[in-house]
């Protein structure tokens, strides 16, 4: 992917979260969701530096990552609307979007709860012979889950290919990084799993980009695992119902000046791979995209009630 389809990536991204937020201001959305919106350069930065075959497990903050990895929207929209056509016929919701015959293993409504299946995977590669790498997503509060020590540990011990990227928002819903650790990274972790760990500002594209390839090809060497901490931010709140009385309004600003799209936009003015204020364009293009996805999911079927046990057990 060139530069240029990247950023419509991250528009794509963008567009998708904010229209689900206001779907569901409208009451025309259930159940919940976690909305991607100021972390789009992490997804996009990541999944950029895979090959075809590569597979990467998600996270209850899904939908970013889905995208990046190439997904339907039109079966995103629907699946969000509860749509037949959805990817879980409707049934699933936000927090269990898949594609696993693409290698999208999965959102995942557990914290940490994809670092297992994200090891298993490498594991398959492994055993198989094949140079294929799985990218397991995961917050800063999934770090202080039991099984980022097992995952890690049997990673290290077994050299499997995986790249877990921690995406560091800042908080753990109300949680804050900040009083949550008593360390000035999280990356600093590996160490102590003897994996090699990097820190990486996650608002820039490139540089997301750069640190995933050293690791992805590393793990497809036979080199092993690696720890990456993006530094990012959620605009939004935790999900949809969050008030956000923990964090102020000056600091969601300081961090929206950074934005990894405007940034990486005004990036490619620079180099001469965009016009000026050209983005502006992409922009209301990924928009009216995505206002064709859910205009044309709302006039999907529903499922029907029979088919309610259906998809239930594997
Ligand atoms: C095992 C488990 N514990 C608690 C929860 C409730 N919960 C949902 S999201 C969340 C916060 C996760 O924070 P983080 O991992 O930093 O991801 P972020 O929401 O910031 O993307 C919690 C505690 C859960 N879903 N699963």
């Amino acid at each position: 992917m060139n530069h240029k389809e990247l950023l419509e990536k991250m528009l794509l991204i963008r567009a998708f979260d904010e229209k689900v937020n206001e779907l569901y201001a409208e009451g025309k959305v259930h159940g919940t969701a976690h909305f991607y919106v100021g972390q789009e350069a992490v997804a996009v930065g990541v999944i950029s530096a895979l090959r075809e075959g590569d597979v990467i497990t998600s996270t209850h903050r899904g939908h970013g990552h889905a995208i990046a990895f190439g997904l339907d929207i039109d079966r995103m929209a629907a699946e969000l609307l509860g749509k037949a056509s959805g990817y879980c016929h409707g049934k699933g919701g936000s927090m269990h979007i898949a594609d696993v015959k693409a290698g999208m293993l999965g959102a995942n409504g557990i914290v940490g709860g994809s670092m297992g299946i994200a090891c298993g995977a490498g594991w398959a590669f492994r055993r198989r012979g094949e140079e294929k790498v799985a990218v397991c997503f995961f917050g800063d509060g999934a770090v202080q889950e039991g099984i980022f020590n097992e995952a890690l540990n049997l990673a290290a011990i077994w050299d499997l290919p995986v790249v877990f990227v921690c995406e560091n928002n800042q908080y753990a819903m109300s949680k804050s990084v900040k009083t949550a650790f008593d360390t000035d990274t999280l990356s600093g972790r590996a160490s102590g799993y003897g994996m090699p760990g990097v820190t990486v500002d996650g608002m820039s594209l490139l540089e997301v980009h750069e640190v995933a390839s050293e690791a992805a090809e590393l793990a497809r060497r036979g080199g092993g695992p690696t720890l990456i901490e993006a530094i990012t931010y959620r605009y939004l709140g935790h999900s949809k119902s969050d008030a956000n009385l923990y964090r102020t309004r000056e600091e969601i600003q300081q961090w929206r000046k950074r934005d990894p799209i405007a940034h990486f936009a005004s990036e490619l003015e620079k180099r001469g791979e965009l016009q000026k204020d050209e983005w502006r364009e992409l922009e209301h293009a990924a928009r009216e995209r995505i206002e064709e996805a859910f205009e044309k999911a709302s006039e999907q079927p529903e499922p029907e009630p029979e088919s309610a046990l259906e998809d239930v057990y594997a």
